[in-house]
């Protein structure tokens, strides 16, 4: 039978479920997560995307149960049994399957399983992670340091500026001649890391990476998204110029401050930081001293290859940024090399300097991967021979030490070198064989996770071993995997890579073991306490569009905190959608600009 004729047929029959039995049934969707057994994607579908829902069984004898999909007038236009029972590997739950991917209408529906009493909403809809990847942006303009939030771009969330960070002492890690220790200088700008409101230079690099990367791939669509904050030209012509979309005007906001970070010499402070972290307090409220500390190899290479790859990206809009941009790049990446191997380690510094620092370390003491990713980023900038020879040494120093695919985290960017020469390689002038190379590195690493779709009662490539769970797994697990995904999907036209993307975000939307849509203020059951003190302290509470962590089952809060975890909980379940748990449910920039080249990807493309 084609897709249209069972559609007829089910028309024809027009199965109406009694109106009783759909009142008992939104009562069973406003239950809590885990009392909900329908698992699926909380945000909605394009048309044409694979659809399938998770039913949480608990029985390995349960029958596949039957299931009916109504419209919003009450109509059967699906009917159908989900798949045999089969068994989450990483927790043994039993589940069932069922895939209602033949509708193809826009349109708002409910998923029923009479036998469970069960029921769950969803939304077939044009481009429906559109307001999902705006606000996913819109988070980064909560964030922003040393500024008012105001109306109307605060949409709610308004607060007073906190950290000036025009009077930023120097560390004495980080004194030179030049600059000794106690020098003022000012550092203003930038967004908040996290759920903390330290700024770190690393974890910069890295966001600004995937950010503007993610620009690229999907010029036409983020260039017409108006974000609404103070810059915005998108949407309403404006007096401003140069115009810059929203998305990159949002960047610059951090570009510009990570710009502030370089020592005179060339080198690029770790962090800006207080000494502890801060309290649950509003940013105006936090009156500790800020610091720059220790100018490190991978601080400073992550901004060289962030300030190579913006002076390429705002080329058409803003060519003084860009000469500024670029000489920073080329003045960092001098120092590293001078600089090879200057490590933060916060224990060691803290024997030797005064205050202790005690805030995120973001330590990474292996730099073959910042030096690749910037040499490619200097070398896409440049055209000059000496980056593609350190890029070369570098990529064979990375092979020879772990000789594997990794995908790219804040701690290792080699891919995110890789990403950028398979995207470039005709302005690089690279060797086809490289390429062919590098292509088939990412197809090889991935397939293992394809594989075991078959057998994954999320259906998803990603949360189908334990070691796909650990801090920060939403984001450097999950929306990664998705990501890498749509980058095989450029370079393949495989239909297939696609389909896997949009199955990482499905999990990552609701379509997992703990039952909640990972992204506040989205889905039927978010997360909503995330740890993070801007949410915290201000009167509206959670703000919109931050993913969290996710499970994590090294429970670091629990060991040094005494967060309390249910018990018995697997490694998928290990997540706690309180405050206190910074483990699991912290947000931060670097997981937030995954999600949205996630979103906004798989939305260009349906
Ligand atoms: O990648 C490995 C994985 O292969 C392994 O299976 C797993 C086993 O536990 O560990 C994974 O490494 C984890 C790593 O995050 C992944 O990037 C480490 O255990 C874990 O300790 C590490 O946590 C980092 C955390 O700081 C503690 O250092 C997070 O990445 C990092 O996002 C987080 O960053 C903090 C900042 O310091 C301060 N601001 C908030 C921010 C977010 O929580
Ligand atoms: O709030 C901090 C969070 O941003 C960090 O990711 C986390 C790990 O470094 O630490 C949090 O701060 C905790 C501190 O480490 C220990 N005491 C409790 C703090 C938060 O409640």
């Amino acid at each position: 039978m084609t897709k249209n004729e069972v559609n007829r047929a089910l028309a024809a029959e027009n199965y109406k479920l009694p109106i009783v039995f759909l009142a008992v049934c939104s009562l069973v969707a406003c239950h809590r997560p885990k009392e909900q057994p329908i698992r699926m994607n909380q945000v909605g579908f394009a048309p044409l995307q694979e659809m399938t829902a998770t039913i949480d069984v608990d029985s390995l004898n349960a029958a596949p149960y039957e299931v009916f999909i109504l419209n919003a007038a009450g109509d059967t236009v699906w009917r159908g049994v989900a798949s045999a029972t089969m068994a989450n590997p990483v927790s043994g739950k039993t589940c069932q399957i069922v895939d209602f991917s033949a509708l193809d209408s826009v349109g708002e529906y409910t998923l029923i399983i009479p036998s469970l009493s069960a029921a769950a909403h969803f939304i077939i809809k044009d481009r429906p992670y559109k307001e999902l990847t705006r606000k996913a942006l819109r988070a980064f303009y909560y964030q922003r340091a040393s500024m008012d939030i105001v109306e109307p771009y605060a949409e709610g969330y308004a607060r007073k500026a906190g950290h000036p960070d025009d009077h930023v002492l120097v560390h004495a890690s980080a004194a030179t001649d030049e600059r000794p220790e106690g020098t003022v200088i000012s550092s203003p700008g930038g967004w908040y890391d996290a759920g903390d409101y330290n700024k770190y230079i690393v974890n910069s690099g890295y966001t600004m990476g995937v950010w503007l990367m993610a620009y690229e791939m999907n010029k036409a669509y983020f260039d017409t998204l108006n974000l609404n904050i103070p810059e915005s030209t998108t949407g309403n012509p404006s007096p401003v110029t140069p115009h810059v979309p929203d998305m990159l005007a949002e960047a610059m906001y951090n570009i510009r401050w990570m710009m502030t970070m370089q020592d005179l010499d060339g080198g690029v402070y770790h962090k800006l930081t207080t000494p502890n972290f801060e309290k649950f307090i509003r940013p105006d409220q936090c009156k500790q001293q800020r610091y720059v500390v220790l100018k490190t190899t991978a601080a400073t290479l992550d901004f060289a290859a962030t300030m190579a790859l913006a002076a390429r990206v705002y080329a058409p809009y803003d060519p003084d940024f860009c000469a500024q941009a670029k000489e920073a790049a080329e003045m960092a990446f001098a120092w590293a090399l001078e600089h090879p191997d200057i490590y933060y380690n916060q224990p060691a510094l803290n024997e030797q300097f005064t205050p202790a620092i005690n805030t995120g370390a973001y330590d990474d003491f292996d730099v073959h991967d910042e030096f690749y990713w910037a040499a490619i980023e200097l070398a896409l900038l440049t055209g000059e021979n000496a980056y593609k020879m350190v890029a070369t040494d570098h990529a064979k120093a990375i092979a020879e030490a772990n000789g594997q695919y990794t995908p790219a985290v804040w701690g290792n960017v080699a891919e995110l070198g890789y990403l950028e020469l398979l995207m470039h390689y005709d302005e690089i002038n690279n060797q086809q064989s490289t390429i062919k190379d590098l292509t088939t590195a990412l197809l090889d690493y991935l397939q293992p996770f394809l594989d075991k779709v078959e057998n994954s009662v999320f259906r998803s490539p990603y949360g189908n071993e334990e070691s796909d769970f650990f801090w920060g797994c939403n984001s450097e697990g999950c929306c990664w995997r998705g990501i890498e995904c749509l980058y095989a999907y450029r370079l393949t036209g495989e239909h297939k890579y696609l389909v896997n993307a949009e199955r990482c975000l499905n999990y990552i939307l609701g379509q997992n073991s703990t039952g909640y849509c990972f992204v506040t203020g989205f889905g039927s059951h978010p997360s909503s306490h995330p740890h993070h003190r801007l949410s915290y302290s201000h009167p509206k509470g959670t703000h919109p569009g931050f993913l969290a962590g996710g499970p994590n089952p090294a429970r670091q809060d629990a060991e040094t905190d005494g967060v309390k975890y249910p018990k018995n909980v697997t490694a998928d379940e290990s997540y706690l959608d309180k405050q206190p748990s910074y483990a699991t449910n912290e947000v931060t920039i670097n997981w937030n600009v995954t999600l949205f080249a996630l979103t906004a990807g798989i939305d260009a493309l349906e």
